[in-house]
């Protein structure tokens, strides 16, 4: 209700009912065309949109493919402890549940200058407007392993004792469903732990009805008004892109149908969803969305977004990229290189999926190079190398040394070198959590062109949630966006828009003007 809400709106251009957020909103934007004489000439241009806000969030459940890895147990865990408000004891003293590497709890955003003080305002992200809380999700979700997630949390090695024997008992009840399992699309490494499966090893379309069955009944067992599925599971190899088979809806369904082997487990549970209305994220770097699994959740305007989470090394990379080439420097060579012994690092040690990986790590820095003709001639690009090495003994720990080589004025050189360490599913679960409230807030979002009649939602690929993710996946034929601070700003004006409010331009001319 709104006097949940930390702030409201007061302009003419919003109105606040017991339902719903609505607000008119000018989308100011500058179009381009060339002249005759070759020269550009810019016109500002301004479009008219009503935004909608559904008010009442409901009860939303977490569903996760994959939930016992160490990103599935580690992000349960962690609700839990924040759920429950824990402080648990560490050699270093104690330490509280937070939300840490959350950008939707762990950051703020500038909401205006004080009116008498003019000092700013800033408001928590989760604030800005009415999202579900991380601590009220229901989690559940399916698992090839059937351990507990208690016991997988074990496995995982991430978390401190302490911590884990106070969410043990708890997390003992939680057990994954039976997922499908196609050997050919992960490691041969990680047969041993696949206990937990549906029968049949290649898609088909009882697995389709099965996962559509697990949604609808942890829904309705848990009285949820929504379900989010992510996946967190392995790391599949790229699937090909065969005509015929999985390059239009109709025949991704009867591939399926007929039980092609190309059909990856990803892309069956994503059709389950899909056919289920529910937002489903890809968390790794395969190409769950082919052609056909994109085109079906278009026709049924249901919300897809991924791919491949972008935590330690890519989210640095997207965001020095961006200042190197902002601030005209002329970056040549990126040579990243990371080594990490947990079961993601078992799996992506096969080369298959590895090259997945190498695949989504090495294209996050195309839109900064092209956007800058002053650096670089058209088709130049750095050098980029990606390497990752399986070191059992770091366990989660991962390590990543990244080498940025670059020119400097009068033919000088730069090189930065990074060493970042940290525990990699600490980083991802936040991440996890991100994504899962982001996409539960675009289903209560709705626009319409000033004057039309009907709302509807944003398209069906999210790309809003860019941010999270290392590949991020756009509508059709639109740009991806890589730099860091362009996907925040995106994320950020987009929410403000839907309250009426500008974009921060960060001008402040109130300072600079007297
Ligand atoms: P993990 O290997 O610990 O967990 C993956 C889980 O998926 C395992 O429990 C496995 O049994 C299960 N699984 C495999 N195939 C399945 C299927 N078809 N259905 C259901 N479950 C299945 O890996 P981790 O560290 O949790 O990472 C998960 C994924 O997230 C990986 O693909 C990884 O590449 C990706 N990722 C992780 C990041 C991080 O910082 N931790 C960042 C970017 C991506
Ligand atoms: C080794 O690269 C394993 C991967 O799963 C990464 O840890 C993961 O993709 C995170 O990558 P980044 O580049 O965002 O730290």
């Amino acid at each position: 209700s709104q006097k949940d809400e930390l702030f409201t709106v007061s302009s003419p251009d919003v109105v606040y009912t017991d339902e719903h957020i609505k607000s008119k909103y000018v989308y100011r934007t500058t179009s381009v065309a060339k002249s005759s004489n070759g020269n550009y000439v810019a016109t500002p241009k301004e479009t008219n949109y009503d935004f909608q806000v559904d008010r009442k969030v409901g009860r939303v459940g977490m569903m996760l493919v994959g939930w016992g890895g160490n990103n599935g147990s580690t992000v349960t865990a962690g609700i839990i402890a924040n759920r429950r408000g824990l402080v648990w004891d560490t050699r270093e003293g104690k330490r509280a549940a937070n939300y840490y590497g959350s950008v939707i709890m762990g950051s703020t955003v500038k909401l205006g200058t004080d009116e008498s003080t003019s000092e700013e305002i800033n408001v928590p992200f989760h604030n800005v407007l009415p999202m579900v809380h991380p601590n009220d999700l229901v989690i559940g979700g399916w698992d090839i392993s059937g351990m507990s997630i208690a016991d997988a949390m074990d496995r995982a090695q991430v978390l401190e004792p302490t911590l884990k024997s106070m969410v043990q008992k708890e997390m003992s009840y939680m057990r994954p469903l039976p997922s499908v399992y196609y050997p050919d699309f992960i490691a041969a490494n990680q047969e041993d732990r696949a206990d937990n499966v549906l029968p049949g090893n290649k898609a088909c379309w009882e697995h389709v009805e099965q996962l559509r069955k697990d949604i609808r009944e942890f829904k309705s067992s848990n009285s949820l008004d929504k379900v989010i599925v992510l996946w967190t599971a392995n790391t599949e190899r790229f699937a090909d892109i065969i005509p015929g088979v999985n390059d239009t809806a109709d025949n991704l369904l009867q591939s399926i149908k007929t039980g092609h082997e190309e059909v990856s487990p990803s892309t069956v549970f994503s059709v389950a969803c899909i056919l289920e209305d529910t937002p489903f994220i890809n968390g790794s770097p395969q190409n769950t969305f082919v052609p056909g699994a994109i085109e079906l959740a278009e026709r049924h305007n249901a919300f897809v977004g991924g791919d491949d989470f972008k935590s330690g090394q890519t989210k640095m990379k997207s965001a020095l990229v961006d200042f190197l080439i902002n601030a005209g420097i002329k970056l040549t060579s990126i040579a990243s290189y990371n080594h990490l012994g947990n079961n993601d690092g078992k799996n992506l040690s096969s080369q298959k999926q590895f090259r997945s990986k190498e695949i989504s790590k090495s294209n996050v820095v195309d839109d900064m190079v092209a956007a800058n003709s002053v650096l670089y001639k058209k088709g130049e690009h750095p050098d980029h190398t990606v390497v990752i090495k399986y070191m059992p003994a770091v366990g989660d720990n991962k390590r990543a040394l990244d080498e940025y080589y670059a020119e400097i004025f009068m033919g000088g050189h730069q090189t930065i070198s990074i060493f970042n360490v940290c525990e990699d599913s600490l980083l991802a679960s936040p991440l996890i959590i991100d994504l899962v409230v982001l996409a539960e807030m675009m289903t209560r979002i709705k626009w319409r062109a000033s004057g039309a009649e009907e709302y509807k939602g944003f398209h069906s690929v999210l790309s809003i949630l860019s941010y999270m993710l290392k590949a991020p996946m756009t509508p059709p034929g639109t740009p991806v966006v890589n730099s860091l601070a362009k996907q925040r700003n995106a994320l950020t004006n987009i929410f403000r828009a839907c309250v009426g409010l500008q974009p921060e331009s960060d001008m402040t001319l109130e300072h600079k003007l007297f």
